[in-house]
């Protein structure tokens, strides 16, 4: 892989999937020149929530969390890109709908603050997760096996890279 072309992991949260959102984010993702090197639907896990939240698992909010993330099934996605943890995050937008512009997948999608969840008592969803850079990595082996991943020439590795 060139310098600075690398992977990245991508969750489409189960309430992306129940509301019909997963081809258009996927489709942000290609329109974007985003190589799909993976993609699955899983069911998430305890353990595997467990570790891929690793930094949140003591957290007040990591129960709502949880359940939240196994409220259905989520798209599973590894992505390749040049810069793709920071440009993929930067297509994501703010964690907050509220904060999020209005160009990227959260702000598209949503107009909800974890305010007004805490307000209702309710988890606060966002639709999507996208690895930080350097996390990638650990991220991808906690929800793939190397075989499920695939190499492949893309169009805009030789036309638009
Ligand atoms: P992000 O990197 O944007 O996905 O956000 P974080 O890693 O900070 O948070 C992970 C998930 O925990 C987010 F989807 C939202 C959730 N969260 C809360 O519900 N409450 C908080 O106070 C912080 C995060």
């Amino acid at each position: 892989m060139a310098e600075h072309v690398e992977r990245t992991f991508v969750a489409i949260k189960p309430d992306a999937v129940k509301r019909g959102l997963v081809g258009e984010i996927v489709t942000t993702f290609e329109d974007a020149g985003f190589k799909i090197e993976g993609m699955k639907m899983v069911q998430a896990t305890d353990q595997l929530l467990e570790q891929h939240y690793e930094e949140h698992v003591d957290k007040p909010f990591y129960d709502g969390l949880a359940e939240y993330m196994k409220q259905g099934p989520v798209v599973a996605m590894v992505l390749e890109g040049v810069h793709a943890a920071e440009n993929v995050r930067k297509i994501v937008g703010d964690t907050s709908a509220r904060d999020a512009h209005p160009a990227t997948i959260r702000g598209r999608y949503a107009h909800m603050s974890m305010d007004h969840a805490d307000a209702e008592g309710r988890h606060y969803k966002n639709i999507i997760h996208a690895a930080e850079p350097g996390e990638q990595e650990r991220e991808i082996e906690i929800w793939f096996n190397e075989e499920e991943l695939h190499e492949y020439s893309h169009t805009h590795e030789e036309e638009v890279r």
